[in-house]
């Protein structure tokens, strides 16, 4: 597992989900002030290493997002700045959680344009792999992407029809599209593909893997595909799906998903490296990192 990602697991069932609620929407204290020095350590060490990556990855508005953030090497960020911020750009907040939340709980805070984040950061020994959202996963990763109003409408569109989904017993199928949207997506820029998913963002081996690789394979995003679409929660990604630009999501937000549910159901269900003859592909992966992890 010493290569997986950290954000990998998270989005598996709410399994590991923290017992005993605080409170009815599992919101809780970020506790700002019980940060240790060696928590704060560790946020740098991230975002150090992170931040270097970014140039040339990262697409623009993630890259603008952190710049008009609160958000710096030196502490782990406090959720009420973030969110005198994050308001009157776009009218999110940022709420602290113990971690993972059930869905329902979930969704009602984005489609009431809150965003809850970990409070908790990583130990020393979990750089690399995690199996919750922490809070430099959420923090560093989400929140400078919620700067953009595309995006910001597409994740609160993504609450209000998760419950939907739930009702039509489509959750799976709107999760993928979230998946490969919101924590590993791509986008097309004018000197090629960059990253804005969050999963990705905040990942200093995935960051590189999904855009400098030969192994994955990188295709052109369509709704109805990536809701066939199984992915990996464990590992990189075997296939990263590329919009045109954070436009294309808000477009998706005026769309009623209940027929495409119908249509992708009637469609085989793909695996996470499969590749289609009617696929739109910037990049035939060679399969060689997955390959190698197989046999090896
Ligand atoms: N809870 N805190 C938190 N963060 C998530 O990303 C999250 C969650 N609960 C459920 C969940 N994600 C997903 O399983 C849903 O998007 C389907
Ligand atoms: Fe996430």
């Amino acid at each position: 597992m010493a290569t997986t990602t950290p954000e990998s697991t998270k989005h598996g069932l709410a399994a590991g989900a923290a017992a005993q609620p605080e409170s009815a929407d599992w919101t809780i204290s970020q506790g700002w002030e019980h940060y240790t020095a060696a928590d704060h350590a560790t946020w740098k060490t991230l975002f150090q290493r992170q931040t270097k990556l970014l140039p040339g990855r990262a697409c623009d508005e993630f890259v603008q997002g952190m710049r008009d953030l609160p958000i710096g090497a030196d502490e782990i960020p406090d959720f009420r700045r973030l969110s005198e911020v994050l308001m009157p750009r776009t009218g999110w907040q940022v709420v602290a959680v113990p971690g993972l939340v059930p869905d329902e709980v979930f969704f009602d805070h984005l489609a009431n344009r809150r965003f809850p984040a970990g409070n908790f950061i990583r130990q020393p020994h979990e750089l690399d792999y995690l199996e919750e959202p922490d809070v430099f996963h959420d923090v560093f990763g989400h929140v400078p992407m919620l700067m953009n109003p595309a995006i910001a409408d597409f994740i609160q569109a993504y609450g209000q029809g998760g419950l939907r989904a739930q009702q039509l017993g489509k959750l799976a199928q709107l999760a993928r599209v979230y998946w490969y949207t919101v924590e590993f997506g791509l986008l097309q820029q004018g000197d090629g593909l960059r990253l804005y998913g969050s999963g990705i963002a905040s990942s200093y081996t995935e960051s590189q893997f999904c855009l400098d690789s030969p192994s994955p394979n990188r295709i052109r995003f369509g709704l109805e595909r990536v809701m066939r679409t199984n992915y990996r929660i464990d590992d990189f990604q075997e296939s990263y799906f590329v919009i045109r630009d954070l436009d294309e999501l808000l477009e998706f937000t005026r769309i009623d998903f209940a027929p495409l549910y119908e249509s992708a159901a009637q469609a085989p269900e793909l695996q996470p490296g499969d590749v289609l003859p009617t696929d739109q592909v910037f990049s035939r992966g060679d399969g060689s990192y997955h390959r190698a992890r197989r046999t090896g």
